[in-house]
């Protein structure tokens, strides 16, 4: 189902058209309105009045996580605060919260771009959803909370966290679908098959995750645990929040639509701030073409991801693919840049590893080393009769000693970095508690 097929549907060179009015309009108001926009056009030599749209968009200039902090709390509000409806935070992930603001249109568009996630996501009106993504100055929580409504749902609003109550839930009202953090739904999937809950005794049909990277091994997890089709949503404070882009439940695996009409996305390569070539990983970079409130051009996500520009779909808008990881989450070891991803992609790749991992880098002397954690597979573990693994466990078992060194020769033939791997028994890794969990410990700074 689509939401609003209008918009999803409307014709390329329409999209076009539109992007070009509403952001030739939105370098209007921001230098009318915002002195931090206005020095930066002088500096740069940008005349509103002159700027012919996406075409000069490349001149702007990025905005940058900085800018916000350095303009802490309402320096980049564009209305005065009479006119905010709501100020909501970033979750702060990297570095001091960000403050962001909405007028009361900026919180319909908001409602409207997860009312049509939710709808690729599977979504319709009449179904039930509960909310496990955290309330509060979060943008998750209150986010999708207004765009189920907005789509007819019935909104279970639990938030994030006390898990035997998501349980109860779930079995007694008996939701079709749940939005939660992918890590999160991973405890609740496995919380679900740890206190022996049959499938039958729930009613899941969609899972909606974000707010972190996940990989294909989370969502095979997710989806044989809740007995869902989980698909991803993207979404970022400083832009609007959950609803940037979406996946289709029926494509999933080709990318995420974002919601062009108010969000204009770019490419770029992180060390020049070109664009690349299209379908290039780059740092995703994201101009606001409808926002009141704090209106903000090309900002530097810091994402890693690419663009696929392709038209045999059910809307016009543009695909991104998964997101790699943070332009910072970037670990440069020993000379190689790597993701923390991809060692996930290579245990998507492997039967007998668990889905939970964790990639530690530190220092010894002045070299660097990575080392990974990843869990065994919990019917193994039964298998081999073991409660928890340590590195003795692991040299009295043939078959764990092979696979520990499959798994260290996989992350050196792809990654081309040796890295030390240390199996863990299924459950010894740390668990997400209702919001995001973070499996990169760079301890080389410290
Ligand atoms: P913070 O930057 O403090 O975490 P936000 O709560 O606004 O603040 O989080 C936005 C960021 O979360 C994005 O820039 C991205 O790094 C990450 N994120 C959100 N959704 C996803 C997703 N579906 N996949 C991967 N990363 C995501
Ligand atoms: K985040």
């Amino acid at each position: 189902m689509l939401f609003n097929p209008e918009m999803e549907r409307l014709s390329l060179p329409q999209l076009r058209v539109l992007q070009n009015e509403r952001l030739k309009e939105q370098v209007q108001y921001v230098y009318q309105r915002v002195p931090f926009y206005r020095q930066k056009f002088d500096e740069l030599g940008i005349n509103p009045a002159s700027f012919k749209g996406l075409e000069d968009l490349g001149k702007l200039g990025f905005t940058k996580k900085a800018d916000f902090r350095d303009n802490y709390p309402f320096g980049l509000f564009a209305v005065p605060q009479t006119e905010v409806a709501r100020l909501h935070c970033s979750s702060g992930t990297t570095g001091k919260a960000t403050v962001v603001g909405y007028t009361a249109d900026d919180l319909q568009v908001f409602a409207e771009v997860v009312a049509r996630s939710l709808a690729a996501a599977g979504c319709q009106p009449g179904m039930k959803l509960q909310n496990a993504y955290g309330y509060g100055l979060f943008t998750g929580g209150l986010g999708i909370h207004y765009g189920a409504e907005k789509l007819g749902l019935t909104v279970i609003p639990v938030s994030g966290g006390s898990t035997d109550r998501q349980l109860q839930l779930l079995q007694d009202f008996q939701p079709e679908v749940l939005c939660a953090t992918p890590s999160y739904a991973q405890v609740l999937a496995e919380e679900l098959k740890r206190r022996e809950i049959p499938l039958e005794a729930i009613n899941l049909q969609y899972a909606v995750l974000g707010a972190e990277p996940w990989s294909e091994a989370i969502r095979g997890q997710v989806q044989q645990g809740l007995g869902v089709r989980a698909t991803n949503i993207y979404g970022l404070s400083e832009i609007m929040g959950p609803g940037v882009s979406q996946e289709d439940a029926e494509e999933r695996g080709t990318g995420s639509y974002i919601w062009e009409d108010h969000f204009y996305p770019e490419i770029v390569s992180q060390e020049t701030g070109e664009p690349v070539a299209e379908g290039e990983y780059g740092v995703l970079v994201l101009t606001t073409l409808t926002k009141k409130a704090m209106p903000i051009l090309r900002y530097w996500t810091g994402d890693i991801t690419n663009l696929t520009y392709e038209h045999s779909h059910k809307r016009t808008h543009v695909k991104m693919g998964p997101i790699r990881g943070r332009a910072d989450d970037m670990l440069i070891i020993r000379g190689v840049n790597f993701f923390p991803t991809q060692v996930e992609d290579i245990i998507s790749s492997m039967e007998q590893v668990s889905p939970y991992y964790q990639v530690v880098a530190s220092r010894r002397g002045s070299l660097d080393e990575v080392e990974v954690n990843v869990e065994i597979d919990e019917v193994l573990m039964r298998e081999l009769g073991l409660e928890a693994l340590t590195d003795e466990v692991v040299q009295q078992h043939d078959c764990l000693k092979t696979l520990k060194g499959a798994f260290a020769k996989k992350i050196k033939d792809n990654i081309g970095l040796s890295m030390k791997v240390t199996l863990l028994g299924f459950g010894q890794l740390p668990r997400s508690e209702g919001g995001k969990l973070s499996r990169v410990k760079d301890l080389r700074n410290l």
